[in-house]
């Protein structure tokens, strides 16, 4: 049974917010709040997820009172003794997971991680060629509103066929002759297909330009082995939050490949400079104390994920969104590219229900099932209103939910969406979605 912490549970002093009961009850409320909210409800946003008991409690750890600008062994504030054996366990953890020379750990968002590598490599007004925002890309891949694309040129590839999702990599290698960019980025926040890494690396190094992959969405899948690893195909560098299918606190890391120097002394601008480079575009260039409760939450994520049981969940995420992608498409849904091959999916609203990715996200949330609205390529509609809804398997699958699961989930959904305007019934799915949630328990709030 999930114990009930939404029940005061007289909080002796050394148990579970026991210091919150007698100092903040406004907060601890509003957590308490939170925790009822991700075990009654199902959580299906792409991008996010559970973390373990242990995963919290690193994070909720002294680390948190630390200064430690700098380095493991080069730090400008004493008493790093504990900082620089966690920060070293966390980089040797990482490096043997994806196989590379070099982790930064420090980023304390996907968005400061790639902002970190553009300026390690790039001079304003350098070119950088990423997917276009509503075939899948990401916000910081050169999105029009956002400050890099004021100082670097974006330029953006799309998909040939959006029926399945291929890469027109002809036209990709076309558009790098034409552009010489400094980078060709691969990844995505939205596009449930795999990448052709090789043929992005051919390209690249045919135009002189490094290989970088922004991997927050599927680093986790890269981890259990059940997604291809860009540095296989000699990727220069690869960025990643720490909080998606890799399961860890919200952070990022920064891995690459080449020689690593001395962060203190500003290197050539090279490709065996890189993690030189990029170390100290991250500090001092970009940040300034790093997050070392946030550094110790993420080596704890990392041990995890090195785990034989980690391979087990990665395979079950695929197989979940697999089901639940098939289920909704037998059942008259339309997906963008008809399917998925790893995490995520993204449904077109207007074609399966004649409503927008706005109106059913809101439809959804009502009855305890957590979506995030998205745009389809080439989104006629705008991205607060666009005509998706993405939805992914990683925090359901967390919680111990298999393929008969998914069919109910879909179930929920379709019913949700038909009885929309029948408050009764809505009401009455609202309480289904609970009953049926308390067989999963939520690993952080039960301890696991
Ligand atoms: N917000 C993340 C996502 O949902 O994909 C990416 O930044």
């Amino acid at each position: 049974m999930i114990p009930d912490t939404t029940v005061n549970p007289l909080s002796p002093a050394g148990t579970r917010f026991s210091a919150l009961t007698r100092t903040d009850p406004d907060v601890l409320a509003t957590i308490l709040g939170e925790e009822r909210r991700e075990r009654e409800g199902v959580e299906l946003i792409a991008s996010e997820n559970y973390v373990s008991g242990a995963v919290l409690e690193a994070l909720g750890s002294v680390f948190t009172n630390k200064y430690s600008e700098g380095y493991p062994g080069k730090r400008y504030y004493g008493g790093q003794e504990f900082t620089d054996a966690v920060e070293t366990l966390a980089i040797a953890r990482a490096k043997t997971l994806f196989d590379c020379d070099h982790a930064n750990v420090q980023p304390s968002s996907g968005a400061g991680a790639n902002i970190a590598v553009y300026h390690a490599w790039l001079e304003p007004g350098d070119t950088v060629l990423g997917m276009d925002l509503t075939h899948g890309g990401h916000l910081t891949h050169g999105a029009p509103v956002t400050h890099m694309a004021k100082l670097f040129n974006f330029v953006r590839y799309k998909m040939k066929d959006i029926e399945t999702g291929e890469i027109d990599y002809d036209a990709l290698r076309e558009m790098a002759k034409q552009q010489k960019p400094k980078i060709i980025l691969a990844g995505f926040s939205a596009y449930p297909r795999e990448l052709n890494y090789r043929a992005f690396k051919e390209i690249a190094d045919e135009v002189g330009a490094i290989a970088m992959a922004d991997m927050a969405h599927i680093s986790g899948l890269i981890a259990a082995g059940v997604a291809h690893n860009p540095f296989d195909d000699g990727f220069n560098i690869m960025t990643t939050t720490t909080h998606k299918t890799l399961r860890g606190p919200r952070g990022a890391m920064i891995l690459s490949k080449g020689t690593v120097g001395n962060p203190l002394k500003a290197p050539e601008k090279t490709i065996d400079n890189l993690p030189t480079l990029i170390d100290r575009s991250v500090f001092p260039g970009l940040q300034g104390g790093p997050h070392m409760h946030q550094t110790a939450a993420i080596a704890v994520a990392l041990g995890e994920a090195m785990k034989p049981e980690f391979r087990e969940y990665g395979k079950q995420v695929l197989k979940n969104a697999k089901h639940l992608a098939a289920f909704l498409m037998n059942n008259g849904c339309k997906l963008v590219t008809n399917g998925t091959d790893n995490h995520l999916m993204v449904l077109d609203c207007i074609q399966s229900f004649g409503l927008d990715g706005k109106e059913v996200e809101h439809i959804l949330d009502f009855v305890g099932i957590t979506t995030s609205k998205s745009t389809i390529p080439d989104d006629p509609n705008p991205p607060f209103k666009p005509s998706g809804l993405r939805l992914g398997t990683p925090a359901v699958t967390t919680r111990g939910m298999k393929e008969k699961d998914m069919e109910i989930l879909g179930m929920f959904m379709l019913q949700a969406i038909t009885h929309k305007a029948d408050e009764t019934h809505r009401l009455k799915i609202q309480e289904e979605v609970k009953t049926f949630c308390s067989q999963f328990p939520v690993p952080g709030i039960t301890g696991r």
